[in-house]
């Protein structure tokens, strides 16, 4: 049996442009969703909330994409870093409003285009394949705000002109695409890759899905131009993947979770790797009332241009059960599951659970048939600075391991998986809660919650651990 991980295989880590760049208002660019979302709890509650003003109140909030880390300025150090780990490959996205300042401007942003050329040029100096992310949670404020988000199919076309100009302008230095990140998460976070909160309960579903089906029709325009842009490129769809458990052999919970779980990992991916909308979702509209505005030609564009690969994010499985009480529910997850009896859970409620990143593995690679690609798995904790300066995050190194080992146990199961890259390789923003004190670096930033700190990096235990990891392809975890 095959246990080892094939040669190329992309070991590296991975990012967002809102969550390390900084530089908010630098360069000509544009105001962006992340950027009129404060830390903290606020932001939970805000992402949920309808009515979001998108005003930006220093007085009452603190805005913590609005420095990051300040990688728009360090980006050479860290990414001296990353070589120094070994990195293959490190994931980013572009800020479209870098590109595109409003999202509707008609020519680019050179400064922004300029920005980007740097950063690949410095990556590639070092051997490390980008793969970017076209759309990380982030949206030019403007379509926001005055287009109402990607309810609006004006969205589409204005999409399509940003991809194209990055897909011209990088068409040497870019092979690896996906187009936006963890699509099917809008179901809960809707605000951050979506651009809108839904206006009510009754609405909720006809106003997502039918934003879905213009990300739908946005990625698929961006696959056939990056297929006659960069014909030798890959590009991805990326989805947010979490198995999902019945909570026992009641047959009652078992067809609710295999429910959940189609609507969780399946839904989109069919979509955008079949090329057509799954059966199963016809029910799923008729029950909420869904009806969807679909133009013509646009089934056709689906199909026709489907992705090469499925770029996933890993952080937890989900446990579900029909009739919950409160009791049973598990607090801080992102989905409104049951607790699994089996499983430890994160200081932030996320249930820990290696096995779950082989099954889900699995259970996309025999639906699917295209190759895998881990692009998001860590573990956000608390970190301690010793006096020394030292970092001892070996409950990171303990998390990261079992992980790998279980994406090493699917390769053996026949899995074709591209590469693994850990997320947030060096400390930056949560996307769901805006703090920095929720760490996933193998890299430490000296910046805190409050907004302080000197942004000096540190390598942590887990800096030198993955060092070895990559150097021995696997062998040694
Ligand atoms: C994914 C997002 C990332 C990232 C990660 C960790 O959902 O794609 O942007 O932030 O989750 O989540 P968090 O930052 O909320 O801990």
């Amino acid at each position: 049996m095959n246990k080892k991980f094939p040669e190329g295989f992309l070991w590296g880590g991975a990012t967002a442009a809102n969550q390390i760049e900084g530089g908010w208002n630098e360069g000509n660019k544009g105001l962006s969703i992340a950027d009129v979302l404060p830390g903290g709890k606020e932001r939970l509650k805000l992402l949920k909330e309808p009515g979001f003003t998108f005003e930006i109140d220093k007085e009452k909030y603190n805005y913590p994409n609005h420095e990051a880390i300040d990688f728009y300025h360090r980006y050479k150090e860290d990414i001296a870093l990353f070589a120094e780990m070994g990195f293959k490959a490190f994931r980013m996205s572009i800020a479209w409003t870098r590109i595109f300042p409003n999202g509707t401007e008609s020519e680019p942003n050179e400064e922004g285009l300029a920005f980007y050329d740097r950063v690949f040029d410095e990556l590639h100096k070092y051997g490390i394949e980008p793969v970017v992310t076209i759309s990380h949670y982030e949206m030019p404020l403007h379509l926001a705000k005055e287009y109402g988000g990607w309810r609006n199919r004006e969205l589409v076309a204005l999409f399509e002109r940003y991809a194209r100009a990055i897909f011209e302008r990088y068409k040497e230095k870019v092979k690896y695409w996906m187009t936006f990140n963890e699509i099917n998460g809008a179901l809960h976070f809707p605000l951050m890759s979506m651009g809108f909160v839904p206006e009510s309960e009754e609405t909720k579903y006809q106003e997502l899905f039918q934003a879905f089906h213009h990300q739908f029709v946005a990625s698929s325009l961006a696959v056939k131009a990056c297929r006659e842009i960069i014909p030798d490129a890959k590009i991805g769809c990326m989805i947010l993947a979490a198995p999902v458990y019945p909570y026992d052999c009641n047959p009652e919970n078992v067809m609710h979770a295999l429910e959940e779980e189609r609507l969780l990992n399946f839904f989109c991916a069919d979509v955008q790797v079949r090329g057509e909308y799954p059966p199963f979702i016809q029910r799923v509209f008729d029950e909420r009332g869904v009806k969807l505005d679909i133009r013509e030609g646009d089934l056709e564009l689906i199909k026709e241009h489907t992705v090469d690969y499925i770029g996933l994010s890993y952080y937890m499985s989900v446990t579900q059960k029909k009739d919950k009480t409160d009791d049973e529910r598990i607090l801080g997850n992102v989905f409104d599951g049951v607790k699994n009896p089996f499983l430890k859970a994160s200081d932030w409620g996320w249930e820990i659970d290696p096995t779950g990143l082989r099954i889900i593995l699995n259970r996309l690679y025999d639906r699917y048939r295209v190759p895998l690609f881990i692009v998001e798995n860590g573990l956000g904790a608390y970190d301690k600075v010793e006096e020394d300066g030292s970092i001892h995050d070996d409950y990171r190194i303990d998390y990261l391991r079992r992980h790998i080992e279980a994406a090493r146990e699917a390769i053996a199961d026949g899995v074709d998986l591209l590469g693994y890259l850990v997320w947030g390789c060096i400390d930056l923003v949560s996307a769901s809660t805006g703090e920095f004190s929720k760490r996933y670096g193998l890299i430490y930033v000296d910046k805190h919650d409050d907004g302080s700190g000197t942004l000096e990096r540190k390598k942590k235990k887990s800096f030198y651990w993955y060092q070895n990891v990559i150097a021995t392809n696997g062998e040694q975890i």
